[in-house]
């Protein structure tokens, strides 16, 4: 078996639902400072892994969503938020990494994976469009052929030239002009409808993807249990329209969280991951009893 083989081996091995391989054309339209070369210089290929979301643990978004069950949120906090995911793909890519140093006279650099490692020094969701494991939704992150957009993105960068897999060529993952249930079922309009237009839209390796503008202010509202609506203790934040600078204001304003590792409670939202009906959501959730569907989910 050549390298890439031994690489894909190894992530499945590890735990991962997928892992592809790009080269650098793919990341010719980056903008300054987000370029793989301008991360580790001399970067010959981007490897990407995912790894998918239990069903349990999104299930768990429903019973908050559906039956005003706030307490179940940790569950998704934990395994599909902040802590489980980030922490497997943390050590995954440490062990690519470390496999290609050890095997080979090349430099591999495994990037952030989210909280608690301070940066994102590539766009994670750019990187496994690129790697070929799915392509982006309207929602703005990217799903793939199984699990929708309910998966989560590692990525290494190395030196050592490895074969480029397809970009994702099948039937399209997400029809927004029939769909927009994403949108539609953001608590706090995060997400901007295909209807009004003005998408944003990205080109890479001549394929070209458009998706929402995500207002991340709101975004954040929402995920860090900002007010009471959203889990949260207080009405941090009293206008429907916060900028990043309301949301940095309530941030200092919130208490240290006494419930987690993270400094302060959050709310983990994740409506639009939850909803997406890509990747048979019809027969992994209504079907087998874990969601009344969106009609039935309040705020
Ligand atoms: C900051 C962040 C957020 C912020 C902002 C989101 C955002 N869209 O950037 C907030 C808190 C709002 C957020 C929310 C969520 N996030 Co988030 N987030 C990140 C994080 C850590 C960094 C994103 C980033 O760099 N933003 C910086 C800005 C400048 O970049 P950008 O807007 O992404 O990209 C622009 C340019 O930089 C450019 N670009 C950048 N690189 C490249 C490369 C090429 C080739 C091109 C053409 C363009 C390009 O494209 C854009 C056009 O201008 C990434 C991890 C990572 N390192 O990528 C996860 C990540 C995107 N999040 C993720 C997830 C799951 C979520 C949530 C679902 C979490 C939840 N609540 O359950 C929500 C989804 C909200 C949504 N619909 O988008 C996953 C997505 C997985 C997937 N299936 O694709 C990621 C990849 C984390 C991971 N380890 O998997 N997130």
């Amino acid at each position: 078996m050549g390298m890439k083989e031994d690489i894909k081996e190894l992530a499945g091995k590890l735990g991962m639902s997928m892992c592809g391989v790009s080269g650098m054309d793919r990341f010719a339209t980056s903008p300054q400072g987000k370029h793989p070369r301008e991360v580790l210089p001399g970067c010959k290929s981007v490897i990407a892994v995912g790894v998918r979301l239990l069903d349990g643990t999104i299930q768990a978004n429903f019973r908050a969503f559906e039956d005003g069950r706030d307490d179940l949120k940790g569950l998704y906090g934990t395994y599909g938020y902040a802590m489980l995911p980030n922490f497997e793909l943390t050590y995954v890519c440490y062990s690519i990494a470390r496999y290609i140093e050890e095997k080979t006279d090349e430099a591999a650099a495994p990037c952030s994976t989210g909280p608690m490692t301070n940066g994102a020094q590539i766009s994670l969701r750019h990187a496994a469009v690129a790697a070929g494991l799915g392509e982006f939704g309207w929602l703005g992150i990217v799903l793939t052929p199984k699990y929708g957009p309910r998966n989560r993105f590692g990525v290494v960068l190395t030196t050592l030239e490895l074969e480029p897999d397809p970009m994702y060529g099948g039937k399209p993952l997400c029809v927004p002009e029939k769909c927009g249930i994403c949108a539609r079922v953001c608590p706090s309009g995060a997400l901007s409808k295909y209807e009004d237009g003005g998408p944003k839209r990205v080109e890479m390796g001549g394929k070209v993807s458009e998706y929402c503008q995500l207002d991340w202010a709101k975004c954040f509202m929402v995920e860090e249990a900002m007010r009471k609506e959203y889990g949260g203790r207080e009405d941090y934040l009293t206008t429907d329209e916060p900028t990043m600078k309301d949301i940095f204001e309530a941030s200092m304003r919130m208490p240290h969280s006494d419930a987690g590792l993270q400094r302060v409670e959050s709310w983990h939202c994740g409506k639009c991951l939850s909803y997406c009906p890509t990747g048979d959501w019809a027969k992994r959730f209504s079907g087998r009893g874990l969601s009344r569907g969106a009609a039935a989910a309040g705020r």
